[in-house]
C-alpha cells in the first residue's frame, strides 16, 4: 500500500488522538527509517528517547529473541529468572536499593505517586488523606486522570475532570515558590530534571540542588523524572547528576526498554519502598521475563559508559551548530547532551511547519509548543549525521 492508502486507513480506523506527519514507517535501523515508498529518514525524535540505543540494537533484539524462545509472561504470581538479576542492576546502576517494575511511564509515575502518599502517612506520620505532592508548572508526566490533574497544559487535561486532589503546582525553576509551598503534610516533590514536552527546559543552575537541600530539610521525598532525561540523553546516566543531585526515587521508562518492548520503573531506597507490600501494588505484565531481560540488556549498555559519553560529545557538536543559528532564524536554543529544544522565530514558521520541512528534506523530528522542536536523535548517530541534521535545519530556516 501507498503511503496515503496507510494514512487513509488510519484516519478511517484509528481514534485521532495523535497530528502525525505523512510519513509511514516500514522498517528501521540505528538512526535511520525507510517508509513504504523506501525514502530514508534521520529519526531525531528517537521515539521521545525511547529509542537512546537506536531502532533495533543488534544485542537488545538478540536478547529479546533469545527471550522470546524462553518466556515472555509469567505474571508476579510467580517468579521468572530474569527479574532478578535486572533489579539487581538497575538498582546498582542508580545507586539505589530496590526496583518496582512497571511498564509505560504514567505507570511508573503514578506507582511513585502512591508510594509517596503511603511513606507519608507510615513514615512521616502525615494524617490519613491529607498528603500533598508539590509539581511543576509546565510538567509532562503522562496521561492518566491523575497525572493530568495537576497538568498545566488545558489540551492535555481539558475535558477530563473531575480531578485528583493533593497536588501543589509552582513555577519550574522557582526555588522560593516551592519553599512556600512545601508544608507538613507534604509527602513529595515530582519534577523532571530538564523538561522535555515543555521545550528542553534547563532549570537554573542550582535548582535541583535547592530542590534536594529543601526536601532534605523539610523530611520530603525528591521524586526525580527521568523518563524523558535519563539513561544517557542528557550525557550522564541521570539528569539529575549533571548537578551532583541524587533524588529519594527515581522514575524511569523510555529507553529502559530499548525501543522493543514497554518496561518502567521506579528505584529507591529500601526504607521507602518497604511500605508497599504484597496486594498494594502491581500490574499484570510488570517485571515480565521477555521486558526484564530487554530491561537488563539495556543496564549493560549503560554500565560501560559509551552512550553517555557519545551523548555528551556528540551533544557538544550539536550545540556548537545550533547554536550558530541564534539570530539568524532561531531565537534561543537550550541543549543538555545530544538533546534540544530550538525556538525558531515565530514570525518564520510554527514547529509543525518546521518539522514538515524537515521531512521534506529527509529528518524526523516533532514540535513540542508553538514555533519550539525538540531534537533528540539516537545517541549512535555519527558526528557526520549530526552535521546532516544541522545543515538541513539551517536550510528550513533559511528559507531555502
Ligand atoms: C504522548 C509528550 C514527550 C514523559 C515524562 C512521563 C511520561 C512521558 C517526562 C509518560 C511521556 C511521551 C508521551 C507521548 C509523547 C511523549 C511526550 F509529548 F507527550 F510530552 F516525550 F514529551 N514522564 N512522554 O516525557 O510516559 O506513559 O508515555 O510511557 O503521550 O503523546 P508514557
Amino acid at each position: 500500500m501507498s503511503t496515503h492508502e496507510h494514512i487513509d486507513l488510519v484516519n478511517r480506523y484509528a481514534a485521532h488522538n495523535y497530528h502525525p506527519l505523512p510519513v509511514v514507517v516500514a522498517s528501521a535501523e540505528g538512526a535511520w527509517v525507510t517508509d513504504v515508498e523506501g525514502r530514508r529518514y534521520l529519526d531525531c525524535l528517537a521515539g521521545y528517547s525511547a529509542l537512546n540505543f537506536g531502532h533495533r540494537h543488534p544485542e537488545l533484539v538478540r536478547v529479546a529473541h533469545e527471550q522470546l524462545d524462553r518466556a515472555t509472561l509469567t505474571s508476579r504470581a510467580f517468579h521468572n529468572d530474569q527479574l532478578g538479576p535486572f533489579c539487581r542492576d538497575l538498582a546498582a546502576l542508580a545507586g539505589m536499593d530496590v526496583v518496582l517494575p512497571m511498564n509505560t511511564g504514567a505507570e511508573a509515575v503514578e506507582t511513585a505517586l502512591k508510594l509517596a502518599r503511603k511513606w507519608a502517612y507510615e513514615v512521616k506520620k502525615v494524617p490519613a488523606d491529607q498528603a500533598t505532592i508539590v509539581v511543576a508548572s509546565d510538567n509532562f508526566h503522562g496521561r492518566t486522570i491523575t497525572i493530568v490533574s495537576f497538568s498545566t497544559d488545558p489540551v492535555a487535561r481539558e475535558g477530563f475532570g473531575p480531578f485528583t486532589p493533593g497536588f501543589v503546582v509552582v513555577p519550574y525553576g522557582d526555588l522560593d515558590a516551592m519553599r512556600a509551598a512545601v508544608d507538613d503534610r507534604t509527602a513529595a516533590v515530582l519534577v523532571e530534571p530538564v523538561q522535555g514536552e515543555a521545550g528542553v527546559i534547563v532549570p537554573p543552575p542550582g535548582y535541583l540542588a535547592g530542590v534536594r537541600e529543601l526536601c532534605t530539610e523539610r523530611d520530603v521525598l525528591f521524586i526525580a523524572d527521568e523518563i524523558q532525561s535519563g539513561l544517557g540523553r542528557t550525557g550522564t546516566t541521570f539528569a539529575s547528576q549533571l548537578e551532583g543531585v541524587v533524588p529519594d526515587v527515581y522514575v524511569l521508562g523510555k529507553a529502559l526498554g530499548g525501543g522493543i518492548v514497554p518496561v518502567s520503573a521506579v528505584v529507591s531506597r529500601r526504607e521507602v519502598m518497604e511500605v508497599i507490600r504484597p496486594g498494594n501494588h502491581g500490574s499484570t505484565f510488570g517485571g515480565n521475563p521477555l521486558a526484564a531481560a530487554v530491561g537488563h540488556a539495556v543496564v549493560r549498555l549503560l554500565q560501560t559508559g559509551e552512550y553517555q559519553q557519545r551523548a555528551k560529545e556528540l551533544g557538544e557538536q550539536l550545540h556548537e551548530r545550533l547554536d550558530a543559528l541564534v539570530g539568524r532564524g532561531v531565537s534561543a536554543v537550550r541543549t543538555r547532551g545530544l538533546w534540544a529544544g530550538v525556538d525558531i522565530e515565530p514570525s518564520l514558521m510554527s514547529g509543525r511547519e518546521a518539522c514538515e520541512a524537515l521531512l521534506a528534506r529527509g529528518v524526523l523530528a516533532k514540535e513540542t509548543h508553538g514555533s519550539t522542536i525538540r531534537l533528540a536523535p539516537p545517541l549512535v548517530v555519527t558526528p557526520g549525521e549530526v552535521d546532516l541534521l544541522c545543515e538541513e535545519l539551517t536550510a528550513v530556516v533559511a528559507g531555502r
